[in-house]
């Protein structure tokens, strides 16, 4: 069965772009992952169509309203994908902020082992309190800067997570990629083998696959010494990765 994301956003229009391109587009063609919007505008009930207001106490920007809100959550946690009276579990309900909880590989792991997620972008001056404390289970944040709204950060998390939905990409790929142990990966490269007179390193096109494997594990060792140093420092690493990196 597909892996579902319910998304509740004040601008589903930010998400059909991404998913109708590459990886995702096909993930969805083929039936391993759906994304469902939920425009939260159409849950406001008055004239004007209202989903936020001005801070209690006074201060800059404005607030997501409950009611909107809480209408949607509630919507959609009430749609099912069958119609055979069959319980699913209730699927976590994620909201999107710069306050949550920082967003790592392990996460998206965790995540991917759900049949459906819950997204709600907030916008970045806030939800009412009262919403968060009654109906979200998780929030998320992509990073320490601030976007004008969840809706990035939801689409991250989607492309994070979908990518490791068992057949979305090649089962190699994700298994072996960095962040599994803890170090970046080594440089590639591809053909022509002299380009711009930068050749690619002699060892690759020697044919030694035990050479090969030594040079990328150095390689990725040295990376990620240089540029991430506080990944190494939890990376798996055996007695010959420490004798190189003393080199
Ligand atoms: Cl989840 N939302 C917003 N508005 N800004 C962010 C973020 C989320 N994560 C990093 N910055």
């Amino acid at each position: 069965a597909a892996m579902r994301f319910d998304v509740l956003t004040l601008f589903p229009g930010m998400f059909t772009g991404p998913l109708s391109e590459s990886i995702l587009k096909r993930a969805i063609q083929a039936g391993r992952i759906s994304v469902v919007l939920h425009d939260i505008r159409a849950y406001a009930t008055d004239r004007h169509r209202t989903t936020d207001d001005a801070p209690y106490g006074g201060g800059a920007g404005m607030v997501m309203k409950p009611e909107p809100l809480a209408a949607c959550i509630r919507a959609v946690l009430a749609m099912t994908d069958n119609d055979t009276g069959e319980s699913a579990p209730k699927p976590p309900v994620i909201l999107m902020t710069p306050d949550g909880e920082p967003f790592t590989q392990r996460i998206a792991a965790e995540l991917a082992t759900c049949p459906r997620l819950v997204l709600v972008c907030g916008r970045y001056e806030g939800v009412d309190e009262r919403v968060r404390a009654a109906l979200i289970d998780r929030e998320l944040s992509i990073g320490d800067y601030v976007l004008t709204g969840g809706e990035l950060a939801a689409m991250v998390v989607i492309d994070a997570v979908a990518r490791l939905v068992p057949g979305v990409i090649d089962a190699e790929s994700a298994a072996e990629e960095s962040f599994s142990d803890g170090l970046l990966e080594y440089p590639q490269y591809t053909r022509p083998a002299v380009w711009e007179g930068r050749e690619v390193p002699p060892v690759l096109v020697s044919g030694h696959h035990g050479e090969v494997a030594q040079w990328r594990r150095r390689e990725r060792l040295r990376r990620t010494l240089e540029r991430r140093p506080d990944l190494l420092a939890r990376a798996v690493l055996t007695d010959a990765d420490r004798a190189y990196l003393r080199t």
